[in-house]
């Protein structure tokens, strides 16, 4: 039976048989946040005093790097040899943290730091790029205002087409199923390769309204079938990802030009999804050190609303079911609002004194 007096000082890392080696090796096997968590755990301890030798940090820092610049490969097609190369997005950053030899920590801290700068320059460069785009006439209105409007009592139809497009991968598939089922799909992306159809019946002031919801098909192998979907259509929705800008860009340089080329003065409305990635730290990193970018914001998607034409704008997270409450509300009422000749009057004087 070991006396508690020796129990105790056996166990006291202060004054412990194990030697300085023997903590290293054990604290080789710690995540770097362990680490941290001990470093500042108390500084007289000895233990926590050797977690600030640089090589703990040596491992991990060349692990990231390696890590980092394989998260950031894609493939670049070059036009001269009509072939993909792989290309490393932002090399000229690892390639200079490649070659230190020491203060890997600060090191580490610097590379973050620069990445967030970039973001930060990123973020206001695509402001400038979306103040700098074509405007279509101004017709927005806020969604709180469209939520207010109450339905005509002479208009009788309850019958709305809407459709969903917008490039692959931003979530429209998603959205249109939790929309109507109320749960989000458990399978990963299976692309959509046919038109699908959803509804949804929900109750507007009393009134019952049948949505019928069209998907399409992002990419760009589809461009030429899905325009037979948009005849008739009540509502179109262009949908773009908070943290994919190219999604976003392409709500100007394709979405638009397409629907109102094929359908002049129509009904658009502009989605922002996948919104929950603003507030998951991880998908935040992920975002950063792949792309070096942060998600695009709320001022961002309005100011695009607002120069392209659309009727307004708004946010929705699928996943989390967030935004999607009042969805079907600012679909009824933003369509009826749209159609309301009184509102049409309002809009083209609006428009005049422009
Ligand atoms: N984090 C997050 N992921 C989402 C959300 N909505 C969809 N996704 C994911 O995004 C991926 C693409 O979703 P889809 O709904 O298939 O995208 P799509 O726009 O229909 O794509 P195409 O059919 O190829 O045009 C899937 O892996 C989804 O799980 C969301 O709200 N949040
Ligand atoms: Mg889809």
């Amino acid at each position: 039976m070991i006396h508690k007096k020796q129990k105790q000082s056996e166990f006291n890392i202060n004054n412990s048989v194990l030697n300085d080696d023997i903590f290293r090796l054990v604290l080789s096997f710690l995540q770097i946040t362990d680490l941290c968590k001990l470093q500042l755990a108390s500084k007289q301890l000895r233990i926590c005093q050797l977690t600030t030798e640089d090589q703990y940090w040596k491992d991990y820092y060349m692990e990231r790097i390696h890590w980092f610049s394989e998260a950031s490969k894609t493939n670049r097609w070059n036009k001269t040899t009509g072939t993909y190369d792989v290309v490393i997005l932002q090399s000229e950053l690892y390639t200079k943290h490649v070659e230190y030899t020491e203060n890997y920590k600060q090191h580490l801290i610097e590379l973050v730091g620069e990445w967030m700068i970039n973001a930060e320059r990123e973020q206001q460069e695509l402001t400038r790029e979306i103040e700098g785009y074509y405007a279509w006439n101004d017709i927005y209105v806020p969604k709180e205002d469209i939520l207010n409007y109450k339905l005509n009592s002479n208009v009788t139809s309850s019958h709305y087409k809407i459709v969903l497009v917008g490039d692959d991968t931003v979530g429209k598939t998603s959205l249109l199923y939790t929309f109507s089922t109320d749960s989000f799909p458990q399978y990963e992306h299976l692309p959509t390769t046919s038109s699908d159809n959803y509804s949804k019946n929900c109750l507007v002031d009393e009134r019952v309204c049948h949505l019928e919801l069209h998907d399409s098909e992002g990419h760009y192998e589809f461009d030429r079938l899905r325009r037979y979907i948009y005849p008739g259509t009540d509502m179109f929705c262009i949908c773009f990802s908070c943290s994919l800008e190219t999604s976003l860009r392409n709500v100007y340089s394709k979405w638009i030009v397409e629907i109102n080329r094929l359908h002049p003065n129509s009904l658009i409305i502009l989605i922002c999804t996948k919104t929950d990635l603003r507030d998951d730290p991880i998908k935040r990193r992920e975002l950063l050190v792949k792309r070096h970018r942060k998600p695009s914001s709320t001022e961002q998607g309005i100011l695009l609303a607002r120069r392209m034409g659309c009727f307004t704008y708004v946010e929705v997270g699928a996943i989390n079911n967030s935004g999607m409450a009042d969805l079907h509300q600012v679909m009824v009422r933003g369509i009826n609002m749209w159609n309301d000749p009184a509102f049409k009057k309002k809009q083209k004087k609006s428009c005049h004194l422009q």
